[in-house]
C-alpha cells in the first residue's frame, strides 16, 4: 500500500503489440497461458528489464520466443515478474503460464465464480490476478482469446470482440475463440463461461451494419431482460443521434450475474452487470428499478466511446471516462424522460452523496493527484462532480461549441489513452475560449460557497448583484484560487415575466449565464423597470452552495413563475430548509415545533397545480431528507432531533393538506396494466407521497395496509410496505405485510433485498436489534454483495436515527462487520465504511463513539489496503 503520485507518471519501457490468451477453465485450477508480443520503446535503455504486475500469482512457466528462460534471467513474486536481458530492438514474444483458483476468489476481482458461472472483473487492477501483465490503462493492444471448458457445464464461452469460431475439444470439452481488433487496456478484458439463458435481438447502426445483441441471464429469467434490451437499443440510437457515435463490433453482449461488487462494467463488447440492473418485470421491479436499469445500461454502453475507444492514460484521469459518461447518461435519461425531474433527482443525489464527501475527511479533487488504493477513488466526486464539471463546460460554451469540442475529442484521441488536459484542450480549440481558470474544477476539492447580496435602485432602474466565492479547505489543500463559476440566472418581475437588462457591467454574461471569475465581483444590470426577484444557479448550473438571503415571499414568487422548473423546485426547497433546521433545534431543546404557513401554502399550491407534471409535484412534496438537514445544519448534529423536527413539519403539512392529499391519492391512480413509462411512474410517485402524508394526518396504519393489499405493481407495494414499516413498526398490520411480502417473493433475491432494506431503514432505537435478527435469516448471504449492501449498507448509509444510536452501538456494529467483510471482500468493506465519512459533524457524544469505532478498525493488523486507506483518512 504505498502512495502513487500523478507527478510520477511515465510511459512503460516496452510497447505491447498484441495479446493472445488461452484459458483452460477449471473451477479450482484454471490454466492461463498468455502470449505477449513486446518491443522496447524507442530511446529506452537497452538493459532495462520488463516489469509485469501480478497479484497473488504463482508463475508456472515462462518462455521467450518459445524457449525456456533460465531462472537467473527473471524474478517472480506474487506481485511482479521482472525479466532481464531482453532484445534491444526486435520484437519478442513472452509466454507466461499461471494457474488460478476462481472458486476461491471471494474478492470478486480477476476471474471468479458466481452461481456456477465463470466471470471476470478487471477494473481497476484485476487483470493482474489472472496473469502477469503490464496492468495499466495506457498499455493498449488487440486481444485474441481462446477459451477451453467442459461443454455440458459451460455451453457459452464468451469474451471481448468478434467471435472467430469454436468446436469440440477432447474429453467432453469444447472451445471458442474471440478477436477484439480494437486496442484496449487490460481493465476492459472480460471472460464469461457457463450455462446461461440468452435473449437476442439486433440493431442496425446508422451506417447500416447489423449488430447482434445478446443478454445472458440465469435460465428462466429471460423475460425479465426485455426492458434492458429495449434500453440498450434506445441507448445505441441516442448515441448516434446526439453524439454521432456508432457501435464498432459485430456483436454486443451483456451478462447479468448475482455476485458483483458494483453496478456494472463496460468491458469491450461484453458488459458484465449486477443482475439488479438488468432484471425487471412489473411484478417485481419498481419504477426506480426501471429508471436505474435504463441509466446503467446506457452508461455502460456509452463507455464504448468514452472510456473504451478513448481511455485513460492513468487512473488519476478516471473522471475523463466516468464524469463524462455520467454526463452522457444523465443527458440520455433527460431526453427519455422529464428533463427537469431528472435534474432534480441528480441534484438531490449530488447534494446528499457528493457534498458530504467534499465536506469531510475523504474530500479529494475530481482529478486526484495521489492515491494509495485506486478502488477507493470510484467516488461520487469523480463520477457525479465529474459529470457536473462536464455539464459546466457545456453551459460555458453553449450547445454548438460543446458539440464541436466533443467531435474534436473523438477525432483527435480515438484509440488513445488520454488525459483531462487533452479533453479540455479540445474545447479550448473548438471554441477559442481559455479554460485555464475553469480547469481548477478538476484540481481543487471542496464545494465552493458563493455568498450573494443584491440591491435595486428605482430611480436609475439598476439592479446590482454582488458575489463572493470561497472554497473551503480540504485535506492537503488549504489555499484555493477563485474558480470560474457559471451561474444561470433570471430577474423575475412582479407580473412573473423575466426582465431583459439593456446593459450589464462588472463581468461577462452570455445568454442567461453570468460568469463569476473573481473572488469578489459586482454585476450591474440596467434597464430594469421595477424591483426584480433574483433566481440564481438555475438548473443547478454550478455544483456550489449558495448563500442568498431571500424572503419567503420572493421564494414563493420564484416557485410560481420561474420558467426553469428546477429553479421552482429549488425555491420551494429553500423555503423548507430554514423551517426544518429550526424544527431540529426546537426538537433538541424540547420546544414546541412550528411550521411557517407560507411553506405549507406554497407546497400545497404546487402540489395542486395541474399544469405541472405529477412527477414534478411529487418532487416538491418530498421534503429535504434528514441527511440534507444535517448537512445544512453543518455540525453538532443530533439525528434524533432532526428526525423528530422533520416529522413534526411533515405532520403539519399533512394536517393542513389532508383533503388535497386524499384527492391526489384518488386521482393519481393509474388505470390498466403496469407500464414503466415516466408519465405513469410520475403519477405513482405523486400518489405514494400523498399516501405517506395521509398516514401522517390520520396516524393509523389502515390506509397503508389497504394500499398494500390492493397494490398491483411493485412500486405501490414497496411504497405501502415502507410507509407501514417506517411509520407503524411492530404493529400487527406491519408484521402481517412483511410476512405476506416475504412469502410472495421468497426465492427472488432482488425482491428480498427490498424486504431487507425496508426493514433496515426503520427509524429509532430498535434498529440494530432488528438488523442482527435479519442477519440470522437464511436469506441473508454474507458473501453476496447485494445482500450485504441491502441490509448492512442500507442501515449504515440510510438509517440516520438507527445507525447513530446515541450510545454508539451502531458504530461498534459497523466496525465489527467491516472487520468481518474485509478479509473476504475488501472493496465492499471499504465502500460500506465510507458511510461514516461525516462522523465529525455529529454532536460530541456520538462523535466520540464514532471515533472509537474507527480506531478499533484502525488497530487491526490485518486490514486490506482498501480499508486501511479509508479508515486512516477518516481519522486524520
Ligand atoms: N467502470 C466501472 C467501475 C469499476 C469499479 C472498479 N472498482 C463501472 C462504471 O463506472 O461504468
Ligand atoms: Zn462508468
Amino acid at each position: 500500500g504505498q502512495i502513487i503520485h500523478l507527478a510520477d507518471y511515465r510511459p512503460t519501457d516496452f510497447v505491447l503489440e498484441r495479446v493472445d490468451l488461452t484459458f483452460e477453465l477449471d473451477p479450482t485450477n484454471t490454466k492461463v497461458e498468455a502470449r505477449l508480443i513486446f518491443h522496447r520503446r524507442e530511446g529506452v535503455d537497452p538493459s532495462a528489464p520488463l516489469v509485469l504486475d501480478g497479484d497473488e500469482l504463482t508463475l508456472s512457466g515462462l518462455l521467450l520466443d518459445q524457449n525456456e528462460i533460465p531462472a537467473s534471467q527473471y524474478d517472480a513474486t506474487p506481485e511482479s515478474l521482472v525479466i532481464r536481458d531482453l532484445p534491444a530492438e526486435t520484437p519478442f514474444e513472452i509466454t507466461v503460464t499461471t494457474f488460478i483458483n476462481p472458486e476461491a476468489n471471494s474478492q470478486l476481482m480477476g476471474l471468479y465464480r458466481t452461481s456456477g458461472v465463470y466471470c471476470t472483473q478487471c477494473e481497476a487492477e484485476g487483470f493482474r490476478r489472472i496473469t502477469y501483465f503490464p496492468d495499466r490503462p495506457d498499455v493498449l493492444a488487440p486481444y485474441t482469446i481462446t477459451i477451453i471448458a467442459d461443454k455440458a457445464a459451460n455451453p457459452h464461452l464468451l469474451s471481448n470482440g468478434n467471435f472467430l469460431g469454436g468446436g469440440n475439444y477432447d474429453e467432453g470439452r469444447h472451445f471458442a475463440a474471440w478477436f477484439d481488433p480494437h486496442p484496449k487496456p487490460s481493465y476492459l478484458f472480460a471472460l464469461v463461461a457457463g450455462d446461461l439463458g440468452v435473449v437476442e435481438d439486433t440493431f442496425t447502426t446508422m451506417s447500416g451494419r447489423e449488430v447482434k445483441l445478446k443478454i445472458y441471464v440465469e435460465h428462466g429469467k429471460e423475460p425479465r431482460a426485455a426492458y434492458a434490451m429495449d434500453a440498450l437499443k434506445r441507448s445505441m440510437k441516442w448515441d448516434e443521434e446526439r453524439f454521432g457515435r456508432e457501435y464498432d463490433l459485430d456483436i454486443f453482449m451483456i451478462v447479468a450475474v448475482s455476485d458483483f461488487n458494483m453496478g456494472a462494467m463496460e468491458n469491450k463488447g461484453l458488459n458484465v452487470f449486477n443482475d439488479k440492473y438488468v432484471l425487471a418485470d412489473p411484478e417485481t421491479a419498481t419504477d426506480q428499478d426501471y429508471a436505474n436499469i435504463e441509466a446503467i445500461i446506457a452508461h455502460e454502453y456509452f463507455h464504448n466511446w468514452t472510456g473504451n475507444r478513448i481511455t485513460c492514460r492513468d487512473w488519476f484521469q478516471l473522471c475523463l471516462k466516468e464524469g463524462l459518461t455520467v454526463y452522457r447518461d444523465h443527458e440520455f435519461s433527460a431526453d427519455q424522460r422529464s428533463r427537469p425531474v431528472k435534474r432534480i433527482a441528480e441534484v438531490r443525489h449530488l447534494k446528499s452523496e457528493q457534498f458530504p464527501e467534499d465536506a469531510g475527511p475523504l474530500a479529494h479533487p475530481v482529478r486526484p493527484t495521489k492515491y494509495r488504493e485506486i478502488n477507493n477513488f470510484y467516488t461520487t466526486t469523480v463520477y457525479e462532480k465529474g459529470s457536473e464539471v462536464t455539464r459546466m463546460i457545456a453551459t460555458l460554451l453553449g450547445k454548438a461549441d460543446f458539440k464541436a469540442g466533443m467531435d474534436l475529442y473523438f477525432e483527435r484521441h480515438d484509440g488513445q489513452a488520454a488525459t483531462v488536459e487533452d479533453f479540455v484542450k479540445c474545447f479550448e480549440d473548438a471554441s477559442g475560449r481559455d479554460l485555464k481558470q475553469f480547469s481548477l474544477w478538476y484540481q481543487q476539492a471542496g464545494t465552493p460557497l458563493v455568498t450573494v447580496s443584491s440591491s435595486y435602485e428605482q430611480a436609475s432602474g439598476t439592479f446590482t448583484l454582488s458575489l463572493e466565492q470561497m472554497i473551503p479547505a480540504t485535506p492537503g489543500q488549504t489555499a484555493k484560487e477563485p474558480m470560474h463559476i457559471p451561474l444561470s440566472f433570471a430577474l423575475i418581475l412582479d407580473n412573473g415575466s423575466l426582465a431583459t437588462p439593456t446593459a450589464v457591467k462588472g463581468g461577462e454574461v452570455t445568454g442567461d449565464v453570468l460568469h463569476l471569475t473573481e473572488r469578489k465581483q459586482t454585476f450591474t444590470f440596467s434597464g430594469i423597470s421595477s424591483r426584480p426577484v433574483l433566481s440564481l444557479n438555475r438548473s443547478f448550473s454550478a455544483p456550489i452552495n449558495l448563500h442568498l438571503d431571500q424572503t419567503p415571499a420572493d421564494l414563493a414568487h420564484i416557485a410560481r413563475h420561474d420558467t426553469d422548473l428546477f429553479a421552482r423546485w429549488q425555491a420551494l426547497t429553500d423555503l423548507a430548509i430554514p423551517n426544518l433546521m429550526q424544527a431540529a433545534r426546537d426538537a433538541r431543546d424540547g420546544k414546541e415545533i412550528g411550521c411557517d404557513p407560507a411553506l405549507i401554502s406554497a407546497l400545497l399550491e404546487a402540489a395542486a397545480d395541474e399544469t405541472l407534471e405529477p412527477a414534478f409535484r411529487a418532487q416538491v412534496l418530498t421534503l429535504p431528507s434528514e441527511a440534507d438537514i444535517a448537512r445544512e445544519l453543518g455540525g453538532n448534529n443530533d439525528p434524533d432531533a432532526i428526525h423528530a423536527g422533520r416529522n413534526a413539519i411533515l405532520s403539519a403539512v399533512a394536517k393542513a393538506g389532508a383533503k388535497a392529499f386524499l384527492a391526489l391519492f384518488d386521482s393519481m391512480k393509474v388505470a390498466g396494466p403496469y407500464t414503466p413509462d415516466a408519465a405513469s411512474a410520475g403519477k405513482r410517485s405523486l400518489r405514494n407521497i400523498a399516501l405517506s402524508y395521509l398516514t401522517y394526518a390520520d396516524g393509523t396504519p389502515a390506509r397503508a395496509a389497504e394500499a398494500f393489499a390492493t397494490a398491483d405493481n411493485m412500486t405501490d407495494l414497496a411504497q405501502a410496505l415502507t410507509v407501514l414499516a417506517h411509520r407503524f413498526p411492530d404493529t400487527p398490520e406491519t408484521t402481517a405485510a412483511l410476512d405476506t411480502f416475504l412469502k410472495r417473493f421468497d426465492g427472488n433475491a432482488l425482491v428480498i433485498d427490498k424486504w431487507f432494506s425496508i426493514q433496515a431503514t426503520i427509524p429509532g432505537a430498535g434498529a440494530l436489534a432488528r438488523i442482527r435478527a435479519l442477519m440470522e435469516n437464511p436469506r441473508f448471504v454474507a458473501n453476496n454483495p447485494n445482500r450485504v449492501r441491502s441490509l448492512i449498507g442500507t442501515f449504515a448509509f440510510s438509517n440516520p436515527t438507527g445507525f447513530n444510536h446515541p450510545d454508539g452501538e451502531g458504530y461498534r456494529f459497523l466496525a465489527e462487520q467491516i472487520l468481518a467483510i474485509d478479509p473476504r471482500n475488501p472493496q465492499l468493506a471499504a465502500r460500506i465504511l465510507t458511510s461514516m465519512r461525516s462522523w465529525r459533524s455529529l454532536e460530541p457524544q456520538r462523535a466520540d463513539h464514532a471515533r472509537s469505532a474507527l480506531m478499533t478498525i484502525e488497530r487491526s493488523e490485518t486490514l486490506s489496503t482498501d480499508v486501511r486507506d479509508i479508515v486512516e483518512r477518516m481519522l486524520k
